[in-house]
């Protein structure tokens, strides 16, 4: 309790500074930093104390009461009570610590069952509203829209589906580092939950700026095997907008949430080893006003 309020008044401000779901991951990360100026700090000053306190001087007459003999293994001593304490705490310290890290794994892994409180999927036209939430600590949104992610060794495609507002969601290239890109251009304010699918083999975009990463698994349906000049995991809409050809969960797509908080331009990385040019397998996000 102590030090959750300590966490609150000396990093109130760490908590705004990273975007997406990041908030809860930037309070976690805050207190395991307290967690570990504590005990670093308790064990360093206790070697150094013992260090220096417990050292004769040169020349000094010093009282052997070790038996401190060269080749000699020094006396042992035991205190079965410092041994238990030192066994306990530490083990009360883990245990409270994997506790806490629960909570922002939770707040992922409910993202595939998209009811990580952003309400459903919005309706054509309609905002997401995102706003922060103090109590519970998180984003909310009266709903989502739904883009969909493919990988393929070695880039990414974007598609917009049904969000059809320029504004809400684009897809275009650009040039990073001399090198043509794929782009996604979303808008500040809405989020998003991408459904994701890899051409190949496992893929895992990170966003860098949303500190979001989430595997991208092979999935049959990136292909064409209806022959409609499509991957199968999309059908072409009466509206001539491409729509998911089934629920995300059957086509075999990992999802992940894409809150567009802040405006900015950042990249997207892979960060699952996947061959040869892995590492310049990239895209480029712009969150516009
Ligand atoms: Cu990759």
């Amino acid at each position: 309790m102590v030090l959750t309020l300590m966490r609150v008044r000396l990093f109130p401000y760490l908590g705004d500074r990273m975007a997406g779901i990041t908030p809860l991951f930037d309070n976690l990360w805050n207190e395991y930093i307290i967690w570990s100026f504590l005990v670093g700090g308790f064990t360093f000053i206790w070697l150094y104390h013992h260090s220096l306190w417990y050292k004769s001087e040169e020349g000094e007459d010093w009282d052997n009461k070790d038996g401190i003999e060269v080749g000699v293994f020094p006396k042992h001593y035991d205190n079965f009570t410092l041994e238990i304490a030192w066994t306990v705490l530490p083990f009360f310290l883990i245990v409270y610590l994997a506790l806490i890290s629960w909570g922002p794994l939770d707040a992922i892994w409910s993202s595939a069952e998209a009811d990580g409180g952003y309400g459903a999927e919005c309706a054509p036209g309609e905002m997401s509203n995102m706003t922060w939430s103090e109590a519970e600590g998180r984003y909310v949104a009266d709903c989502y829209h739904v883009i969909y992610i493919e990988a393929y060794q070695w880039g990414w495609n974007f598609d917009c589906l049904e969000v059809a507002v320029p504004d809400l969601c684009e897809v275009g290239t650009a040039v990073i580092d001399g090198t043509p890109a794929a782009s996604l251009t979303l808008k500040q304010g809405e989020v998003y939950l991408a459904a994701m699918g890899s051409a190949d083999v496992t893929h895992a975009p990170w966003f860098v700026s949303w500190g979001v990463k989430e595997d991208v698994l092979y999935a049959p349906g990136t292909m064409d095997l209806n022959g409609d000049g499509l991957s199968d995991n999309m059908v072409l809409t009466e509206n001539g907008e491409y729509a998911l050809s089934g629920p995300i969960g059957e086509l075999g797509l990992t999802t992940v949430w894409l809150p567009a908080d802040n405006v900015e331009n950042f990249l997207l990385l892979c960060t699952e080893y996947c061959g040869d040019n892995h590492a310049y397998m990239l895209a480029q996000i712009n969150v516009n006003a």
